[in-house]
């Protein structure tokens, strides 16, 4: 047995151990390392050479993305510059960017932790990894790609993008493993079926790693269908690693997250309450041996749950359940709290409609206007212009008994959408004020 399999069915309160050393230590190395925890910690009163326990972390203040923003780019880095091997970063749509770096250590980490993805499918040395998350400062292509090096598969660095060639490579090189986003999975699948193929039996794949985005049960059915292999949920964020911090296991009951290497507590969102396992709340992260950039109570702004008891695969690493959003992608349409989320499980209650959609907001005189744009389902006849009339009214009233918002729904043609070679955009807010 590998030690890294011992690790993942360590006993807990072995693994708790493992963690609270870990954490004395980066709280330290924080401490006197990185102006910024220096000063975090002194205001708040909190003494890092005294923790004793692991529930004594929640007096530690916590960090937030802006944190690291004001830090940018090196300033959180607890090494020196002669110690770090490479660097990442998060897309930073709304401003400054966020930088990870990795030392050695950290990407032989990054490596394992994607690893445990491929290794929870049985997969190895006699697998072809197609990897098509985008390779660059983004973490998803790198992560799976040294995931699938130190899983010891034959790993295709394809990058995102030009669907036919990744269609030809899958096809021809056998590929049995697909790691991108869900969104870009379903494009691939799609594109595939209308060149005249069956991804079930024109290519060999057995699992599709996908993350990075949120996807629904339902899309997750509509995948594991067109390919015929099976998908295992894969989460993570540029602050902390990149993919590889919690992955699903072939059981399909939530997601193992890496405890020997992250120290996960989900808080009340609005008072920053530490919260039971089994209930809802904010994701927040502790690394426990992170060198470039360790961080301590990071707020990742997902939201999630610890799921109680053990998992059916004797692995012993807590799991957090799937997401279903953030605390920031959160919707506040007239004062009513949407989750995109919620739309999609609207959505899967009418056969007639497919997964993709888009939610466009506006102001109207003053007054939010949300436009549902949904694919009807291929195979479905877009020319009958009765029925389609009689459907969106019927999906706006599901709607509006289940949001308690009042939404626009306007039923598009198969494949109207713009699809995503990364993470998909699901939500356009063009409201008066809100950007
Ligand atoms: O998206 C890392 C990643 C790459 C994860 C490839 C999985 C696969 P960022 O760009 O920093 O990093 O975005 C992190 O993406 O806080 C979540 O909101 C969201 N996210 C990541 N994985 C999942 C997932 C990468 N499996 C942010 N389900 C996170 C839902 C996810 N949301």
């Amino acid at each position: 047995m590998s030690k890294e399999r011992d690790v993942l069915t360590l006993p807990h309160d072995e693994l708790e151990a493992l963690q609270l050393e870990g954490i004395k230590k980066t709280l330290v190395k924080c401490y006197e390392n990185v102006p910024f925890y220096k000063e975090s910690f002194d205001a708040a009163g909190f003494d890092p050479y005294a923790l004793e326990t692991l529930e004594d972390l929640k007096n530690a203040p916590f960090t937030t993305k802006q944190d690291l923003r004001d830090n940018y780019p090196y300033k959180m880095f607890a090494v020196p510059m002669s110690e770090v091997r490479e660097i990442h970063m998060s897309s930073g749509t709304t401003g400054i960017a966020t930088v990870g770096g990795y030392t050695e250590h950290d990407l032989e980490i990054w490596g394992d932790c994607f690893a445990r993805a491929i290794r929870y499918a049985n997969g190895g040395k006699d697998d072809v990894c197609h990897v098509c998350y985008g390779y660059g400062l983004f973490t998803g292509g790198l992560g799976a790609h040294y995931g699938g090096v130190s899983a010891g598969c034959t790993t295709i660095p394809m990058s995102a993008g030009n669907t036919e060639r990744q269609i030809r490579v899958l096809r021809e090189m056998g590929s049995t493993i697909l790691c991108c986003t869900p969104s870009y999975a379903m494009h691939i699948a799609d594109t595939a079926i209308s060149m005249g193929l069956d991804p079930k039996k024109d290519f060999s794949l057995k699992v599709g790693i996908h993350g990075a985005e949120a996807f629904s049960d339902n899309f997750r059915a509509d995948l594991e269908k067109k390919f015929g292999y099976k998908v295992l949920d894969i989460y993570g964020l540029t602050e902390t690693m990149g993919p590889g911090v919690a992955v699903e296991c072939w059981e399909q009951q939530g997601l193992h997250l890496a405890e020997d290497h992250f120290y996960p507590e989900i808080i009340d969102p609005e008072t920053g309450e530490v919260l039971p396992d089994g209930e809802w709340g904010e994701l927040v992260l502790t690394t426990v041996d992170r060198e470039a950039t360790p961080v301590v109570r990071y707020r990742t702004r997902d939201i999630t749950r610890i799921i109680p008891g053990e998992c059916a695969c004797g692995r012993t690493h807590k799991r957090i359940d799937r997401l279903h959003g953030r605390t920031d992608d959160m919707l506040i349409i007239r004062g009513v709290n949407v989750f995109p989320s919620q739309i999609e499980d609207v959505m899967k209650t009418v056969p007639e409609l497919s997964s993709w959609y888009q939610v466009e907001l506006t102001t109207v005189d003053h007054l939010d206007r949300v436009t549902l744009k949904v694919e009807l389902e291929q195979g479905f006849d877009f020319d009958e212009i009765r029925e389609i009339e009689r459907l969106q009214k019927e999906v706006e009233s599901r709607m509006k008994s289940a949001l308690s918002v009042g939404l626009k729904v306007k039923i598009v043609e198969p494949k109207s959408i713009p699809r995503s070679e990364g993470k998909v955009k699901r939500v356009i807010d063009n409201r008066e004020g809100v950007n």
